[in-house]
């Protein structure tokens, strides 16, 4: 008993395993190729949604350290490792319950029939159909998504209680003596085919569905280049002729959209369609109003701003801050087209993907740019990026300013935002920051009779500016950088420093001061609540 016992739950789990990678990737194909839901994505997501705020900060914290701490590139990796937890998540819930179901049978000593298949296709199935289909993203209707999900757990069920009559039930009836030797040997070869099946239908799959997504991101390059408008690309940048030229080795002054970070809480960007996107304008409104993208493009001022947005959860020195030219129309503008009630006192944005987040009018008496954007370097806003509409609030972090905008309501309450809920900052004014870039040595010069090594980075701190940037070497005296002038009033500088060179391991260090003169915080402080602070620092042996 003991024997089938442990037979049972090691069977169960290595069919499991067998059955529900194939099943990950016909999931996948139906949602590559007819915009069928991927529950492997919605339940992670789902997760990601229920779970207490502090635990999901913590989950993505160690899973942020995890990948510095093995060298990668967090804005490069960060969706690349949810989408693969997410993936284990499921392949894991399929095993777990494919094991439970062959421990159950062995209790009963029964024989999976087909019913019992079906039992335990609803088991691993119903959860996951009942948040998929709340949580979901999918193109097409829930009752199309819903039936597919369906038949494909039942497919998962059947296929279980297949294997299990191939194997543990076959076992019981041969009985013990010189036939388990017979049936183990059934039973192996039946695993080593059911195994190679899968190993087949998952790998070619997997290769299938990359040459599919190649295909994909083609196709949206392609598309982006037939929006492709006359602003940004081909007119020269205000400060092309500014005498600063950056240090070899730092970073891109204006982001290629390509490498821009990008942060959503979902596991996939919100896809809208234009054709039957809306922006309702209610609540405490003179004229509520349904504007459509084209509306918005046509009936106010056009207003071009070069941008850099951050997010609050990055590091000091972080990869998750990007520049590029952002197109819209002032907020302000629509908000006087609708004209705002007495007692009108928020705005409650919300967004595609469940995200959202509240403006305080307050600041709009203050603060005429913010925008309402629809264009990222002279093209549509990449579906990436919030397409087709995303606010840019100046001076506050990404958290502040939601993409996928499908709502805003003017309210007299306030309601926190989807991070604020989350134990975030609910102002989230960035922090002034500084980096250093690069040390390049291999790029020294000779300049009367001395060697020095370009040393360069970026300064940011929102709309308020930098008016210094410092530079030391291992702890000597301060050194005052040169500043470019940067693309606008709302982006970094880049800043450069020129080293006169000494061999040896040595440690730079880089401050900043905001437009006013104010200090960055030197004190060191991790991201949470408000963003991080502290010095950036390089070491390099020469
Ligand atoms: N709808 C929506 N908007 C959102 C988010 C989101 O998850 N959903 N994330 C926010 C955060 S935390 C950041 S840092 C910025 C990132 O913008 P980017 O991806 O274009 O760089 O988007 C913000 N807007
Ligand atoms: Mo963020």
């Amino acid at each position: 008993m003991e024997r089938a016992k442990r037979l049972g739950l090691v069977v169960g789990a290595f069919a499991g395993a067998l059955l529900t990678a194939p099943l990950m990737v016909v999931f996948f194909f139906g949602n590559r190729l007819f915009g069928l839901p991927f529950p492997p994505f919605d339940l992670f997501d789902w997760v990601g949604r229920v779970l207490p705020g502090p635990v999901v900060t913590f989950g993505i914290d160690s899973m942020i350290d995890l990948m510095r701490l093995v060298g990668l590139d967090v804005a490069d990796t960060a969706k690349l490792a949810e989408r693969s937890l997410a993936l284990v998540q499921f392949f894991v819930g399929g095993v777990v319950v494919a094991a439970l179901f062959f421990a159950f049978l062995g209790l009963r000593r029964a024989r999976a029939g087909h019913l019992d298949g079906l039992a335990a296709g609803v088991l691993l199935g119903l959860p996951v159909v009942v948040i998929s289909l709340s949580i979901s993203q999918a193109r097409v209707s829930p009752i199309v998504g819903g039936a597919w999900m369906v038949v494909l757990f039942l497919a998962w069920g059947l296929a279980l209680a297949w294997a299990h009559r191939r194997t543990v039930a076959a076992a019981e009836a041969a009985g013990g003596g010189g036939e388990r030797a017979v049936e183990a040997l059934d039973r192996r070869r039946f695993l080593v085919r059911l195994g190679a099946a899968s190993a087949t239908v998952t790998v070619a799959g997997a290769g299938v569905a990359a040459f599919l997504a190649r295909g994909e991101r083609e196709s949206v390059s392609a598309s982006s280049m037939a929006h492709r408008t006359e602003t940004g690309k081909g007119t020269p940048f205000p400060n092309a002729m500014d005498p600063v030229v950056p240090a070899p080795g730092t970073r891109p002054e204006y982001t290629p959209l390509k490498d821009h970070y990008s942060v959503f809480i979902r596991t996939e960007p919100t896809v809208l369609e234009a054709a039957d996107w809306v922006l309702p304008i209610t609540g405490l409104v003179e004229r509520p109003m349904r504007l459509t993208l084209e509306d918005i493009r046509t009936k106010y001022p056009v207003h071009d701003q070069y941008v850099t947005i951050s997010c609050i959860s990055g590091r000091v020195g972080t990869g998750l801050i990007g520049t590029t030219l952002w197109t819209g129309a002032r907020l302000a503008d629509v908000l006087a087209d609708a004209g705002l009630q007495e007692g009108a006192r928020y705005l409650d944005i919300t967004a595609g993907d469940g995200y959202h987040e509240t403006l305080d009018l307050e600041l709009l008496e203050t603060e005429e740019r913010v925008l309402l954007c629809y264009g990222w370097d002279g093209h549509p806003l990449p579906v990436d990026h919030g397409f087709p509409l995303r606010i840019w609030i100046p001076d506050r972090y990404g958290m502040k300013q939601p993409k996928w905008i499908t709502g805003i309501e003017v309210t007299d309450t306030y309601r926190k935002g989807y991070w604020v809920e989350r134990k975030w900052d609910k102002n989230a004014i960035v922090k002034a920051t500084s980096v250093v870039d690069t040390v390049a040595v291999q790029a020294a010069a000779e300049m009367n009779g001395e060697t020095l090594v370009p040393v360069g980075g970026i300064a940011f701190a929102g709309v308020r500016g930098i008016s210094r940037v410092e530079v030391r070497v291992d702890g000597g005296p301060w050194q005052e950088a040169r500043l470019r002038a940067p693309l606008s009033e709302s982006t970094w500088v880049v800043w450069r420093w020129d080293w006169p060179f000494e061999e040896g391991e040595h440690t730079f260090e880089v401050r900043c001061a905001e437009g006013d003169g104010t200090p960055q915080i030197e004190e060191k402080h991790g991201n949470r609540p408000s963003g991080a602070s502290g010095l950036d620092h390089e070491t390099i042996e020469a």
